[in-house]
């Protein structure tokens, strides 16, 4: 059970103070109680270690063995020529570039990586040479298919027939594993853009050839002594960040909801209080859904809740923490058990039996904070397995995925009775509607009536909807959990943003109630307000995990298609947004936000403060090139504000800057009567 550390140690530690540390008085409490059990945690780590000023400025080079070469900014700032290079003759600007798409890569990769699991899974299926993965939702496939090139139809004698779904599986599974490592051609989703875009890509020379080559270019150019040009680094950061956002993770997206169901809205809950005192918890951490789908699959079998019931449990909890949340959430309800920096404090209620881990955002801790309980930590994916000795690996094949997912879940039942006197689980939980994706925002705001994006277009040009704003990503220790996401999300709605939200920005929206349709009569604009009463849909939209940022990408380029709204991402009243960002991918994320056309603005902190040239170059010359640009504000209620300038910026560009009654005309009509 817990073992205190030496009490001495526990004094003269410095410790994180609660309150400061977090806006969720369940993580509060938790942290609390970490401090009464002598167990340390990130936020009393980043109390402890003060980050490197010259790393958050990015201008610390160390791509070779001469190095580390650090070029501080002088004090007081530049005055004349920045004659500060590295031992190579590195300038801050190409060490910035070089360090920024460095970051792209591994985000890129890390969502691409996934996604090639997800195709490889998918493949098995198509071929039938698992059963525990199968072809779920053959709508989307049939849509897939026609990206990707595969025939739908067949010709018989004369006549086109539906092709047998079974084969067009197995084409789908082909043609999408050759994206990540195919000889010639063109990225083919990239044609999934507006073709303005699409052109403006081509134009600008980034249209990716295959998702891999991208990544691994990053690496060739930044190596020492290759791309010393920023702008020529930046433009292959692009083409990664494409191959990301258009590619890899869209990719996984698709595959995913093929094969275990495109989301529709559901209800849950969401925070540490979903866990249950008399239950077996299970926790799921990580990203993949391929592992959660099979736990989720065995715990709700009949024979596991009997199994549960006769050690004592009432039955089995699942719920998960990062993006495996989302996925669950989505596709099952599964509870949101809590965000990127609740992994520690889930286990902290003494009450997780196990939890399960697959890839991206796992905190190596949780392996000395499970050892303080009973909890079991059970990684799961060949790529990712941690050195302590109290951590089990059970690998999950795709071939035997059941048989592993019953292994663990049995697990966790078997634990149960382990458990310690020191369980202590918060009684915060909120409601949500969560599960928001292309087709369902095409639903609930086109109707099956017109099954397009014409209502949404027709209130963003009416007024009564000011523009939309995408607010995504992490948690970062080194900010206020979950206050920069509330903050900046609930004065987005105040002033009629509709937002669109994945990842622990979605989970800490959930957290705060801002996902049910209730919240648009408190927290929004008249306007919006009256849209989401109307159609009942919560003020902020849920569309799942990091990887479904493509959702978004997505979503963009169907109201692009609706009409009345300009004709590309770039002209669209829309703003991007990551308050408290931390990971790689969260880079390559806001870099295909920014190459897709969108105004993106991060919290926190961005490594190119040491490089104003570079700064300046993707701050402010990269709207003219892509219509997009980064920007930086780590005050929410400016941050917010920011968008917001944005946002009427392009409504005035569109002429629909003055709210107008409804007139029933079409849009293309309605601008035509606006500007004249
Ligand atoms: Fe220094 Fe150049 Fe080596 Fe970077 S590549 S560590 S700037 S010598
Ligand atoms: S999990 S990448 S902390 S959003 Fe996708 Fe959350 Fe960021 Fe991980």
């Amino acid at each position: 059970m817990v073992q205190k550390k030496d009490a001495e140690e526990s004094k003269t530690k410095k410790l994180a103070d609660p309150v400061a540390a977090t806006i969720d008085l369940a993580s509060q409490q938790m942290i609390e109680r970490a401090h009464e059990l002598g167990i340390e945690t990130a936020f009393d780590r980043a109390v402890a270690m003060k980050p490197c000023n010259i790393g958050t400025q990015g201008i610390c080079c160390k791509n070779c063995g001469m190095g580390p070469c650090r070029l501080p900014l002088p004090k007081g700032g530049i005055e004349g020529e920045d004659t500060r290079k590295g031992i190579c003759g590195a300038t801050p600007n190409t060490i910035a570039a070089r360090n920024f798409i460095r970051m792209i890569a591994g985000g890129a990769a890390a969502h691409s990586d996934h996604g090639r699991s997800v195709a490889e899974v998918f493949m098995s299926a198509a071929r039938k040479e698992t059963d525990a993965y199968k072809i779920k939702d053959t709508r989307k496939l049939l849509e897939v298919a026609q990206w990707l090139g595969v025939d739908t139809t067949v010709a018989v004698d004369g006549q086109q027939l539906d092709r047998d779904t079974d084969e067009i599986a197995v084409e789908v599974g082909e043609k999408a594993l050759n994206e990540w490592g195919k000889a010639e051609g063109e990225l083919l989703f990239a044609k999934r853009a507006p073709q303005s875009r699409y052109e403006l890509w081509k134009k600008q020379g980034v249209v990716p050839r295959n998702i891999d080559r991208e990544i691994v270019e990053i690496m060739h150019r930044t190596h020492i002594g290759v791309d010393q040009d920023y702008k020529n680094l930046m433009k292959q950061g692009t083409r990664a960040a494409i191959a990301d956002g258009w590619g890899g993770s869209m990719l996984a997206t698709d595959l995913q909801d093929i094969l275990f169901g495109t989301p529709y809205p559901v209800a849950s809950e969401a925070n540490l209080g979903v866990m249950k005192e008399d239950m077996v918890n299970i926790v799921i951490h990580g990203h993949e859904p391929v592992l959660s789908e099979m736990i989720i699959a065995v715990a709700q079998t009949r024979k596991m809740e009997e199994y549960a019931k006769s050690k004592g449990a009432k039955g089995i909890q699942l719920s998960g923490i990062c993006c495996t949340a989302n996925e669950m959430l989505q596709r099952h309800g599964v509870p949101l058990c809590g965000t990127f920096l609740q992994q520690e404090l889930a286990i902290i209620t003494g009450a997780c039996d196990a939890m399960v881990v697959d890839i991206q955002c796992i905190f190596q801790n949780l392996a000395n904070v499970a050892k303080c309980f009973h909890t079991k930590l059970i990684t799961t994916h060949p790529i990712a397995r941690m050195e302590q000795d109290n951590v089990l690996h059970i690998e999950f094949d795709e071939h035997h995925a059941l048989e592993d997912a019953e292994r663990t879940v049995k697990l966790a039942i078997d634990n149960f009775e382990n458990r310690g006197a020191e369980v202590m689980i918060p009684t915060q939980k909120s409601p949500i509607v969560a599960g928001f994706g292309v087709e369902s925002v095409e639903y609930h705001l086109g109707g099956t009536f017109r099954g397009s994006y014409y209502t949404l277009n027709d209130n963003i040009i009416n007024g009564r909807i000011r523009g939309i704003g995408g607010v995504v990503g992490c948690n970062n220790v080194r900010t206020k959990h979950n206050e920069g996401h509330i903050r900046i999300v609930k004065e987005l709605i105040k002033n009629d943003v509709i937002v669109l939200t994945t990842g622990c920005n979605a989970i800490a929206c959930a957290m705060e109630g801002l996902l049910t349709p209730e919240s648009a009569k408190v927290f929004c604009g008249p306007g919006l307000a009256e849209v989401c009463e109307t159609v009942g849909i919560p003020p902020v939209l849920h569309l799942g995990s990091c990887v479904d940022n493509s959702r978004i990408l997505l979503a963009a380029a169907e109201v692009v298609k609706a009409g009345g709204l300009g004709n590309d991402i770039s002209e669209l009243p829309a703003a991007g947004s990551a308050p408290e960002w931390m990971s790689e991918k969260a880079i390559s994320i806001g870099h295909y936000f920014v190459a897709s056309g969108v105004y993106t603005v991060f919290g926190v902190t961005l490594p190119v403060s040491g490089a104003p040239v570079f700064q300046k170059y993707i701050f402010e010359e990269f709207e003219k090139l892509y219509g997009g640009m980064w920007d930086l504000e780590v005050d929410p209620i400016k941050h917010a504000h920011k968008m917001i300038a944005h946002i009427d910026k392009k409504r005035q560009a569109l002429g629909i800057d003055r709210t107008r009654e409804r007139i029933l005309v079409d849009m293309a009509a309605r601008r035509e009567l606006e500007s004249a």
